[in-house]
């Protein structure tokens, strides 16, 4: 196999992200008066939920007795300041990549290899977190990105991996993928993808029993 491509899903790939995104929903939550308080057992549950609207729209929906379900505009209003204050803890908590990602960024580029993004988060999310880590515009490590805002089914459907090989234009047997979660293992496999696994904080309880590999981090990664 040549391989053209690496894809790299984003939260807890790149980096450990997922803290500041639950700090920021709490955040908005609180300024909203909602009551709710997601804490890291909570969250770990959520997690199986991806992409923020759907997870607080799932959450809200969880208890239809205290009238708590919330309209599809609250739930874009709460998410648009989930949002502000992700990208202001982003700025102000300067997050390190994940152990090896740098050096596979850098060994694909000497070796002529596309780089992408697939992820269930937002275009703005991840420009806000690659010039947070690197100082840089998404595109200029990235050439291709696809993000949940573009898809009407987020992972685990395979909607974002088959918008990436397209916009790559390149065939998923050429490809490999690189995920943290099995919502985002079971996505890329739906898109034909070889799927390396580098489990994180919240996930690593998960089974990868369907990953090409499960690896403890990319400096153990050979391509
Ligand atoms: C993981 C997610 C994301 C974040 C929240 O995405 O499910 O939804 O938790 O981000 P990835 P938003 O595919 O990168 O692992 O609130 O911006 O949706
Ligand atoms: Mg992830």
């Amino acid at each position: 196999m040549v391989l053209k491509a690496i894809i790299f899903d984003v939260d807890g790939t790149l980096a450990e992200t997922e803290e500041l995104h639950r700090k920021a929903f709490n955040k908005a939550f609180n300024k909203w008066k909602l009551g709710w308080y997601w804490d890291r057992s909570i969250y770990e549950e959520l997690l199986k939920i991806s992409g923020g609207k759907e997870r607080i729209s799932h959450f809200s929906g969880l208890f239809p007795d205290q009238n708590k379900t919330l309209l599809k505009r609250e739930i874009d209003l709460i998410h648009q300041d989930k949002t502000k204050y992700y990208s202001e803890f982003l700025i102000r908590n300067k997050l390190l990549p994940k152990p090896g990602v740098a050096s596979v960024i850098k060994k694909a580029k000497q070796r002529n290899i596309k780089l992408a993004i697939a992820t269930a988060t937002s275009l703005i999310n991840v420009e806000t977190l690659v010039k947070s880590i690197w100082r840089v515009q998404v595109e200029e490590i990235f050439s291709v990105v696809a993000t949940g805002d573009e898809v009407s089914k987020n992972k685990p459907s395979a909607e974002i991996y088959n918008l990436v090989l397209e916009k790559l234009q390149t065939k998923a047997r050429d490809c490999i993928a690189i995920e943290d979660s099995l919502n985002g293992l079971i996505s890329a496999k739906g898109a034909g993808l070889k799927t390396i696994i580098v489990p994180s904080f919240y996930t690593k309880g998960e089974d990868f029993s369907l990953a090409e590999a499960v690896l403890t981090s990319l400096l153990n990664f050979e391509f």
